[in-house]
């Protein structure tokens, strides 16, 4: 199987994260990257190859181009107007509620302000290189799509930063740019054939879900915590089953603390259901090793066995299947992890 990788990734490299209101170092990091690569490398069943550059014209075709233009030099203005800082973060988010009985608020002019405009959360810090990275890890995404769409029946993108929290709008969940959406938004849009998304990231991928919430042409199906206990807490309940002509075409599976293997087989197969009878020509999935039984931040029980098992559930659709990373945070088991989940795949 073609992997995509790129050290590029090496850019967004944040070293703290707030986080249960404590700074520390920070979950999603290079490392989680490198030992991925490292495990596929060693593997003979994995050939590992460079992105090609897709501009950003595929990223502004499901993002607000605002988003693009801020995250483009929003650190290097951060540097300038308020002073040197690793990493950058907001410190006030443009609510709804503050404008209560006035018009949308607009984009401010203040770095300080714009931070918070853009994002919706505290826990996914813009370093130096952040915006090349993020560019980076949609050239995977895409990159790995084109060898699928080429013929081969499946490939990997391993991308970093993740994607699927982000919204149009938004960055957020140590997402900027949403690598999954800008794959299934490209092939529904210039192939001509319905695409499904599959999100088995323990967090339920709430950028995703609001991109396609209104369309018929993508399905988003995603198995993830429960948010009336898990971030992104707001969104991914089962009621949300889509809007307009979308309806129908949003099915949220939320599942129990402690969900292991083959309570997570069974779900996975209603998941797949829905793929098939939804008439999916191609399948983009969110892959999220987080669902690990020693996941740090996490409390299904997913083991490696199973990871394997479910990929070659997934692989019996018999769809064409692009496969992006999204989390993952037991690191020392993120790249068996996940060469077993590919393994399982057919790789
Ligand atoms: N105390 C992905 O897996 N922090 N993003 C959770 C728990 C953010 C996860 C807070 C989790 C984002 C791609
Ligand atoms: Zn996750």
């Amino acid at each position: 199987m073609k992997a995509v990788y790129t050290p590029d990734h090496l850019r967004h490299d944040p070293k703290v994260e707030l986080e249960r209101s404590v700074a520390h170092s920070p979950w999603e990091h290079i490392g989680r990257g490198e030992i991925i690569k490292d495990v596929l490398s060693a593997d003979d069943r994995f050939e590992v190859v460079a992105p090609s550059q897709w501009g950003t014209d595929p990223i502004t075709a499901v993002h607000d181009p605002g988003l693009l233009r801020f995250l483009d030099g929003a650190w290097q203005e951060y540097q300038r107007v308020v002073g040197d800082t690793r990493e950058v973060v907001p410190e006030v988010f443009q609510m709804q509620g503050l404008r209560n009985k006035m018009s949308a608020g607009s984009e401010p002019s203040a770095i300080q302000g714009r931070l918070g405009y853009w994002s919706f959360e505290i826990t996914t810090p813009l370093t130096e290189g952040t915006y090349v990275a993020s560019r980076a890890a949609v050239d995977t995404a895409m990159t790995a799509m084109q060898f699928v769409l080429d013929g081969e029946r499946s490939a990997y993108g391993l991308c970093r930063p993740p994607g699927h929290h982000a919204t149009t709008s938004l960055y957020g969940g140590y997402c900027f740019f949403n690598n999954a959406a800008v794959v299934a938004h490209h092939v529904a849009s210039t192939r001509g054939v319905k695409v499904a998304v599959l999100d088995v990231d323990y967090h339920h991928g709430n950028g995703t879900q609001e991109i396609f919430y209104d369309r018929d042409d993508v399905l988003y199906v995603s198995l993830h915590g429960d948010p009336a206990r898990a971030y992104p807490y707001a969104i991914g309940h089962g009621d949300e089953t889509g809007a307009g002509r979308g309806l129908g075409a949003n099915l949220n599976i939320p599942l129990p603390v402690g969900t292991d293997d083959d309570a997570y087989s069974s779900a996975l197969d209603t998941a797949l259901r829905k793929i098939s009878s939804f008439g999916a020509g191609f399948l983009v999935v969110s892959l999220g090793l987080d669902t690990f039984v020693t996941d740090p931040i996490c409390d299904l029980a997913l083991t490696t066995e199973g990871f394997r098992a479910h990929g070659a559930m997934v692989a019996s659709l018999g769809v064409p299947t692009v496969v992006l990373q999204e989390g993952g945070y037991d690191v020392p088991n993120l790249g068996i992890n996940a060469q077993s989940w590919l393994v399982g795949l057919g790789a």
